[in-house]
């Protein structure tokens, strides 16, 4: 079979190296400023063929490459986790100044989390070259809840606990949200206190 994304995948793979290689940098720059790393880990992958297909077909579109490419924006997929929520906001104001690619879409999960508790800022960049890239950008806590209520979703049996699981994730997300709150509360004390205390 064919692959989902023709004879793109060298262009996809080019693309993801060229958005990480800029993410490094802002990062870098962050560190030398602040000499505090702003990121917790950075992941980039190309959508497999599978998850592409499945998409395609859930959206209603053909399994060709103008769908992979120009009608779902995912098939590069960027996670930037970072230990703090102030972090998150300064890497998309440096990621929405970088030359070379433009924002299509934001949303804001942080500030309006998802019913269900998901919190993330996810941005939909377009290159110059025409290519699509989904960032998402979150905390630990965000990322380690999602990361559970993903591996929920697929998860079989779970008929008669599916109410109560889904309402204690929801509260476990705000109580994740109010700590990560309070842990930037802290962080501002301290650095406060240590720069009027040289
Ligand atoms: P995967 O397998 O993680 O890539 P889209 O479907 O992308 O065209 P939509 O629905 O507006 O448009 O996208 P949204 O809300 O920006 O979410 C896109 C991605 O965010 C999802 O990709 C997930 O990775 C993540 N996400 C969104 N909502 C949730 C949620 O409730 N829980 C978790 N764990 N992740 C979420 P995919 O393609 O759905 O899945």
């Amino acid at each position: 079979m064919d692959s989902i994304y023709g004879t793109h995948k060298p262009e996809l793979e080019r693309t993801k190296s060229f958005l990480m290689e800029r993410i490094e940098e802002i990062r870098s720059e962050m560190k030398e400023r602040s000499g505090q790393d702003p990121i917790e880990h950075l992941l980039g992958r190309i959508k497999s063929e599978e998850s592409m297909r499945e998409k395609c077909i859930r959206k209603g579109l053909p399994e060709t490459p103008g769908s992979a490419l120009q009608h779902i924006y995912d098939a590069i997929g960027i996670r930037v986790v970072c230990s703090f929520i102030n972090d998150v906001y300064a890497i998309r104001d440096a990621i929405a100044a970088l030359p070379g690619c433009s924002i299509v879409r934001e949303k804001d999960y942080i500030r309006k989390a998802k019913p269900n508790g998901y919190r993330s800022y996810h941005m939909i960049l377009l290159t110059d070259s025409g290519i699509y890239a989904e960032i998402q950008l979150r905390t630990i806590s965000m990322d380690t809840w999602a990361a559970l209520e993903h591996h929920m979703k697929y998860k079989k049996n779970l008929n008669g606990n599916l109410e109560l699981l889904t309402s204690e994730l929801k509260r476990c997300a705000d109580e994740l949200a109010s700590t990560d709150l309070s842990m930037q509360t802290l962080r501002d004390m301290i650095y406060d206190e240590g720069e009027s205390n040289p």
